[in-house]
């Protein structure tokens, strides 16, 4: 069977179709937009309070300040990472002459402590030399201060040695209301349970993953059973051993543009992936065989996302392979997965080839109601925009966005949708770096260290680079990996967190942009589970339609907030919003102002809302 054939289950789900709850929203949300043009807009101040913004050094950025389709001025991503205190950095070999060497960084927001704010993990893995000596790299954890500072509290939280760490994953596997941690390791996975005192478990054994011991990458909790447990997905990378090492240069899978560098992972044996079903009492279970996903090509794993790709309220998962076919798992909701990642078209690019697949961002940037995909690929290659036109059908707009051109000759690695500017339209912001550090001995453009990209919505499904109009920050070049948004310091404007495999993370804050509105909802589940994973929030402003889903693991083996964040606009309200839980209970809000920060806890709607820093900052 040829790689663009559909198989027969494909075409009958295809045929049969499906209108779930969110596009029956659509047309609903069409009133709201007519409506919108028979109401004149009315500007208005924010009413956000002030507060002690962190240090931003005065410079010439802002000459170049880019304005959005309405003429809004763009935001300038400035470097705050010295204001926050925050002193880790990441070990890396000089000449990185093993893969192994080339893939951590990852970086996960939690608030462990559940005191409102953002906390921020940044993992480290050693190098072959330290492993071979018995040296262990040390990853951190910063609590965030409530004063644009962050204290590294690892030791005392003891989650500062987990492994020889890749990526790390937020849920809350014993749905006890305190967020887990879940590190991936060359050499398995760590969970590390919340003790709800400001310090961690490591009860991997106890929960049944001790035998987990590939070099996982990519973790992602989700409830694919529907049964109130997160369960748990771990891709697994290159089968890499450093009893065996391969030897740099020595073969032809070990030279790139005709140099000498590490070896992988063409050439090298992929790793099966695995599933874990929650059991309900702190163990899990493997069922990677029994419900299709256990990767039996030994495809090269790195990032996995759950979502509902196709609004049939049936959790499917996503599994980006580096140079290989992506798997698009549909779920049938029981505990069965079929790959449709052929006949959606998201297994590989519109000229049919496999790329490096490498981190994932899922987003509605047309404001359709569907989550459509980003995926960050090699230097020779570009990121690709699989646009979802529904019923598991994608096509690749990479070209035709302009996303494409403006990615070829990057290493990308963590990427998101995001919308920097509230302006209600994600934008998309990627992170770079090469894996040869070799390559800048090269008379080409290739370089090891490389910028960050940002581009623009266009609203009309194309995307403007303007990376060199949003501040000299991400200009700087770096080997970047890991990359995770966060409302950091509570005040609606959303943070990047980069962390780089070589040296410090960069933590990026929008500033000068416009005076817009936005809202920000963390869902509680009842019956769904309790971090409320896969939950989503359909929200109508005015003429905007958003769509935000909480979700674990993702970018490139990191997490970002779990908060969904929404910028408004100039709209001082959301008109109405529909929460739609994973068990299937949908809830309806209306009339909800906006500059808010609400808490929502399944079948009791709002449970309180608070003002950006006002007020007591515990969790209801
Ligand atoms: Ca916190
Ligand atoms: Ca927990
Ligand atoms: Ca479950
Ligand atoms: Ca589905």
């Amino acid at each position: 069977m040829s790689y663009r054939q559909r198989t027969s289950a494909d075409a009958l789900a295809i045929a049969k179709g499906t209108r779930g709850p969110v596009q029956g929203f659509v047309a609903l949300s069409a009133l709201y937009l007519i409506v919108l043009f028979l109401i004149p807009a009315v500007l208005g101040q924010s009413p956000r309070s002030s507060r002690r913004k962190p240090a931003r050094k005065p410079g010439s950025e802002r000459d170049v300040q880019v304005a959005n389709r309405v003429g809004e001025p763009y935001p300038q991503l400035v470097d705050i990472t010295q204001s926050t205190g925050i002193q880790f950095e990441h070990l890396s070999s000089p000449e990185q002459k093993f893969i192994v060497e080339s893939m951590s960084g990852g970086v996960a927001v939690v608030d462990y402590d559940r005191d409102g704010w953002p906390d921020i993990y940044f993992t480290n893995a050693q190098t072959v030399d330290m492993a071979l000596h018995g040296r262990k790299a040390r990853s951190a954890l910063y609590h965030n201060n409530h004063d644009g500072t962050f204290t590294d509290v690892s030791d005392k939280a003891g989650v500062a040695y987990p492994c020889w760490a890749m990526g790390a994953s937020v849920g809350d596997y014993n749905n006890d209301g305190w967020p887990d941690l879940l590190v991936t390791c060359f050499g398995g996975v760590v969970l590390y349970r919340n003790n709800r005192d400001g310090t961690f478990s490591d009860v991997t054994k106890s929960a049944g993953l001790g035998n987990d011991s590939g070099w996982a990458t990519g973790a992602a909790f989700g409830d694919y059973n529907g049964d109130g447990w997160a369960d748990l997905f771990i891709a697994h990378y290159v089968d890499f051993h450093l009893e065996s090492l391969p030897v740099f240069g020595s073969r032809e899978t070990c030279k790139y543009v005709g140099i000498d560098v590490q070896c992988g992972p063409r050439g090298l044996n992929g790793s099966p992936d695995n599933l874990y079903r929650n059991n309900g009492d702190g163990t899990f279970t493997d069922v990677s065989q029994a419900s299709g996903v256990a990767d039996p090509e030994h495809r090269y794993g790195l990032t996995a996302v759950w979502s509902d790709f196709d609004n049939d309220g049936k959790l499917d998962l996503l599994v980006a392979n580096d140079s290989q076919p992506n798997y698009l798992y549909r779920g049938n909701g029981a505990g069965k997965f079929s790959d449709t990642g052929f006949s959606s078209g998201i297994a590989l690019d519109e000229n049919g080839a496999a790329q490096a697949n490498m981190g994932i961002a899922i987003g509605d940037y047309l404001h359709k109601g569907r989550m459509s995909v980003l995926l960050s690929h090699f230097d020779n290659e570009y990121a690709t925009l699989y646009r979802n036109d529904g019923q598991m059908r994608f096509t690749d707009e990479s070209d035709s966005s302009g996303i494409a051109q403006a990615t070829r000759g990057y290493v990308g690695w963590g990427d998101v949708f995001v919308d920097f500017g509230n302006d209600g339209w994600q934008d998309i912001f990627l992170v770079n770096g090469h894996v040869y550090p070799q390559v800048d001995s090269v008379h080409s453009q290739l370089r090891y260290r490389e910028p960050k990209l940002l581009f623009l919505n266009e609203r009309n499904g194309a995307f403007k680079n303007i990376s060199a109009k949003a501040g000299l920050a991400i200009q700087i070049p770096q080997v970047g990996r890991g990359l995770a948004v966060a409302d950091l310091f509570n005040d609606g404007k959303l943070e990047a967190i980069v962390e780089n495999l070589v040296g410090k993370p960069m933590i990026l804050r929008p500033e000068g942009g416009p005076p817009n509105h936005w809202i920000s909802f963390q869902l509680e589940g009842l019956k769904s589970n309790r971090l409320a994973l896969n939950a989503r929030v359909r929200a109508a402003a005015g003429d905007l339609l958003l769509l935000g889903e909480v979700i674990s693991g993702g970018s490139y083996l990191s997490q970002n907030d779990v908060r969904i964040h929404f910028g408004l606009g100039r709209h001082k309200r959301v008109d109405k919003a529909i929460i739609f839980w994973p068990d299937g209970r949908v809830e309806n809000l209306t009339n909800l102002v906006a500059d808010h920060f609400y808490f929502l806890r399944e079948g009791a709607g709002i449970v309180s809302s608070k003002l950006p820093r006002a007020g007591d900052p515990k969790r209801p």
